[in-house]
């Protein structure tokens, strides 16, 4: 197993701290049922005979909340159309996934559906039903096949989030509930994470007030998790982040300092400005540039092909299991 540079881990205080403010997640106990009847289906599949691979996808942006009753908040950067495509080609790959997401955001086998015009993919008949439209019905028709063969399978489980607070609280039950049934599994982290938050306690309960003037607030710092997944929640999991810069200068050497400190096996590199269409993948081994083939083609495919084979080649390692 690969080692974690004890220093850069958050203070244990910090993380108890940010789990014990949090507001207590809204059907936690409806998630730790659905994860375990998911996590069931796959020791049954995998005691019949056919282990299953999974991979714990994140996608979409996590939210800060300025206010209790929230009015405002911050947001990150992300479409969740990573996440999203990615974990159709996992599920191809026979990986069973579990896609941790923000409302709202893309989802798996709805690429191709409209999302500003939804209304112009149906038509109602003289009856009054509803049937959608010649000219989209196949890729509807594809899109609930593939969606509904994944779900039947037992090969996708999702999971909603909108706050730090919830993102953070279902990683964790996502973590342990696969360490806890000897699942060691992937994360493949997507999903844009807020670096800084208001703690809940010291939040203010009712909307902000403009009257009041320019406001100043201060924003504490959220613990890095990662180290936190790595060591303590899922320690023998395969773990793959992204490093989301704006400026090309500074993001190799911020993927190293991930790869580094939150001891991750992948670390994928991307700039703002090109993210769609090239990535570096950066492991131990080295750097390797992935670029889209054509504009056609979905980045999210090489990519998943690339971890598979690489988790491929960590699992056949001597002591690490799937
Ligand atoms: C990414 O870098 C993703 O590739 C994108 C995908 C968010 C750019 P879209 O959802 O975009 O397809 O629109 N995600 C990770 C960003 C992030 O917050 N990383 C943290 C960091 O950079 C580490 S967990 O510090």
């Amino acid at each position: 197993m690969d080692s974690i540079n004890g220093s850069e881990a958050p203070q244990e205080s910090d993380v108890k701290s940010f789990f014990d403010s949090a507001p207590p997640l809204r059907d936690g106990d409806l998630i730790c049922r659905k994860l375990k009847e998911f996590m069931d289906g796959i020791a049954r599949s995998s005691e019949s005979g056919s282990p299953v691979r999974v991979v714990c996808v994140t996608s979409g942006g996590t939210t800060v909340p300025l206010e209790q009753r929230c009015v405002r908040y911050i947001d990150n950067f992300s479409s969740g159309y990573r996440g999203a495509a990615s974990t159709e080609y996992f599920v191809k790959a026979g990986y069973a996934v579990i896609f941790v997401y923000r409302r709202g955001s893309c989802q798996p086998y709805c690429s191709y559906l409209p999302q500003d015009s939804f209304l112009e993919f149906f038509d109602l008949t003289e009856d009054s039903s509803i049937q959608v439209c010649q000219s989209h019905a196949t890729v509807v028709k594809k899109a609930i096949r593939d969606y509904r063969k994944a779900v039947d399978e037992g090969l996708l489980l999702k999971l909603p989030f909108t706050t730090i607070f919830e993102y953070l609280q279902i990683l964790k039950l996502v973590a342990t509930s696969m360490s806890c049934t000897g699942t060691h599994g992937m994360f493949y982290l997507a999903a844009a994470v807020s670096d800084f938050y208001v703690p809940w306690e010291s939040m203010a309960e009712h909307k902000i007030q403009s009257a009041v003037g320019p406001l100043d607030m201060r924003l504490t710092q959220v613990p890095k998790m990662l180290s936190v997944l790595r060591r303590e929640w899922a320690p023998s999991a395969f773990c793959i982040s992204f490093k989301l810069e704006t400026d090309p200068d500074i993001l190799l050497q911020k993927a190293d300092a991930a790869m580094r400190k939150y001891g991750m096996h992948v670390v994928i590199a991307n700039a703002l400005a090109t993210y769609k269409e090239e990535v570096i993948f950066v492991t131990k081994g080295g750097r390797t540039t992935v670029r889209r083939h054509n504009k056609d083609s979905d980045l999210e495919e090489q990519l998943t092909d690339l971890l598979v084979e690489t988790h491929s080649e960590y699992i056949k390692q001597p002591g690490v299991e799937l």
